[in-house]
């Protein structure tokens, strides 16, 4: 069976933030997430295949049906052995809606603080207005420039 991601994959980011650095990013969450406007919005460079340095995971702030399906997806992919050592930015997208679920609300639904030898952190992101990825982007490059 095919999983719910329409839309999962390896990229290649490049920004002033980098530098001269490339780091891979693997990008998931599931259908009408907001990836896709989120690389958008990030100016992402190539798709390659190699192992990731980082998982953003895009949960719509505002899917509260769906949000036990995102736990349980984002579970399943944190087993993967490739994945073992990578840190985790979930990005609490769609914080412009006045329904959206607070990113505390969101953390616990997705089981994050009982994630065990994770570096995790969530964001509250708009992808449509362009705000809290950069914040996010910053964290999650600071962390990874730590790592090496
Ligand atoms: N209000 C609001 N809408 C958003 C936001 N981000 C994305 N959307 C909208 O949500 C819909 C889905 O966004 P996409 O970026 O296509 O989502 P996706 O995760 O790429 O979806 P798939 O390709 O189906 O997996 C689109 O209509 C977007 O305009 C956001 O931050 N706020
Ligand atoms: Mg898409």
């Amino acid at each position: 069976m095919a999983p719910p991601f329409s839309c999962g994959f390896f990229s290649t980011i490049f920004s002033s933030l980098f530098g001269t650095r490339e780091m891979r990013i693997l990008i998931l969450g599931l259908d009408g997430a907001g990836k896709t406007t989120i690389l958008y919005r990030l100016q992402v460079g190539e798709v390659v295949t190699t192992i990731p340095n980082a998982v953003i995971y895009v949960v719509d702030s505002c899917d509260r049906d769906r949000i036990g399906i995102s736990k349980s997806e984002l579970v399943a992919m944190l087993e993967e052995e490739e994945l073992k050592k990578a840190i985790l930015v979930v990005f609490a997208n769609k914080q412009d809606m006045e329904q959206a679920m607070t990113p505390t609300e969101m953390a616990n639904a997705l089981g994050l603080p009982a994630l065990k030898d994770r570096k995790w952190q969530i964001f509250k992101t708009s992808a449509t207005k362009g705000t809290g990825l950069d914040e996010a982007m910053e964290w999650l490059v600071e962390t990874l420039k730590s790592r090496q």
